[in-house]
């Protein structure tokens, strides 16, 4: 069974993983109204993954005997000033992800919660990669500058990235 503070941190972070998605979904949407079919393709995989996250953490909540609540989400901005600045707001916000599952890992061990503990090492690892591929991303776009073609490629290996998901995840080892 959850205690009352755990239950609460773990339905904050249920608002956050839904709020990414929303965010990434509003990135995704605007990159295709501009014709960059691989970078919104990339970003509309983005938000599939964190609904899955959240939805991950909903049924947890329930699981345990808590309830998962499905948190109102504020509206998005609608457009962007440049793929570079997208993929730094994406790195931003896995920034914070990363801190807010740091602050809920240390809400579990002062609350001996080792169950929710151990379930929160998956999100862990996870923040790890979604780091990582965001400065990745980053420094990619920094080398570019302002070069066309060389975001045309950009565009383009991103769609490899997108299509490449999508297979793993229909695999037998789908997240
Ligand atoms: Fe859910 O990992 Fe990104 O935000």
């Amino acid at each position: 069974m959850l205690s009352s503070k755990v239950s609460t941190a773990l339905n904050k972070q249920i608002q956050l993983e839904a709020s990414s998605s929303q965010y990434y979904l509003a990135m995704a949407s605007w990159a295709e109204t501009q014709g960059l079919n691989g970078i919104s393709a990339f970003l509309f995989g983005h938000a599939d993954e964190e609904r899955m996250h959240m939805l991950k953490l909903l049924k947890f909540v329930n699981e345990r005997g808590g309830h998962g609540v499905v948190p109102a989400l504020k509206q998005p901005p609608v457009t962007f000033k440049s793929v570079k600045s997208v993929f730094e707001e994406v790195l931003k916000h896995e920034m914070k992800v990363t801190e807010e599952i740091n602050g809920l890992v240390e809400i579990t061990l002062k609350e001996k919660d080792y169950t929710t503990h151990n379930f929160l090492q998956w999100y862990v690892s996870e923040q790890i990669e979604e780091e990582a591929l965001a400065r990745q991303i980053v420094d990619k776009l920094k080398l570019i500058g302002d070069d066309k073609g060389g975001l045309y490629f950009f565009d383009r290996d991103l769609e490899t990235m997108a299509a490449a998901e999508v297979a793993a995840e229909k695999g037998p080892k789908g997240k």
